[in-house]
């Protein structure tokens, strides 16, 4: 337990469809995220349905569960693996809560209040905990990847 001491993590963050139908919002943000995290790693990816499927699981039979999966197929998205101290709690304050009309009130300055289109099309993901992340990232940086990230 030599390491890790300053509780550093990693988290996998997702720009997702909506965002990326404009260039220019995507790197304003993009800027803003290397301003504040290091990035491990990043990809482009074009999800299929099953994959979104399989990476949502956890919702299969919510009520928003096909509006879910039909808008994170309805375009390309971006994953980034973010590392550093408290990565995943810091990630998830930079982008508020689910829901960016009620961000708009509470915390206008967040990603999701300043972006987000309605409580589906909330423009960004972040891992909820460290077990999640390390499956998030395995999805898309493959497996032992969070260890990889930490290690470098
Ligand atoms: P958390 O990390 O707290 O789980 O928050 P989250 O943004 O991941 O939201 P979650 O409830 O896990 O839902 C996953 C994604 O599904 C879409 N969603 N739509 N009522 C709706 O229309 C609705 N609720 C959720 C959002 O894209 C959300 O990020
Ligand atoms: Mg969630």
């Amino acid at each position: 337990f030599s390491h890790n001491l300053n509780a550093v993590e990693s988290t996998l963050a997702l720009i997702k469809p909506d965002l990326l139908a404009d260039p220019q919002q995507v790197k304003t943000v993009e800027n803003e995220i290397q301003q504040r995290f290091k990035v491990s790693q990043r990809k482009q990816v074009f999800w299929k349905t099953e994959e979104a499927q399989n990476f949502y699981q956890e919702h299969q039979g919510k009520l928003f569960f096909n509006r879910l999966i039909g808008y994170m197929t309805s375009g390309p998205l971006i994953a980034l693996a973010l590392t550093g101290p408290h990565v995943i709690s810091e990630w998830r304050l930079l982008m508020g809560q689910t829901r960016p009309p009620q961000m708009r009130v509470l915390k206008p300055e967040t990603l999701r209040a300043r972006f987000g289109l309605t409580d589906t099309r909330n423009s960004f993901h972040g891992s909820d905990s460290v077990a999640s992340a390390r499956r998030e990232l395995a999805f898309f940086f493959g497996p032992d990847s969070y260890d990889r990230f930490l290690r470098v």
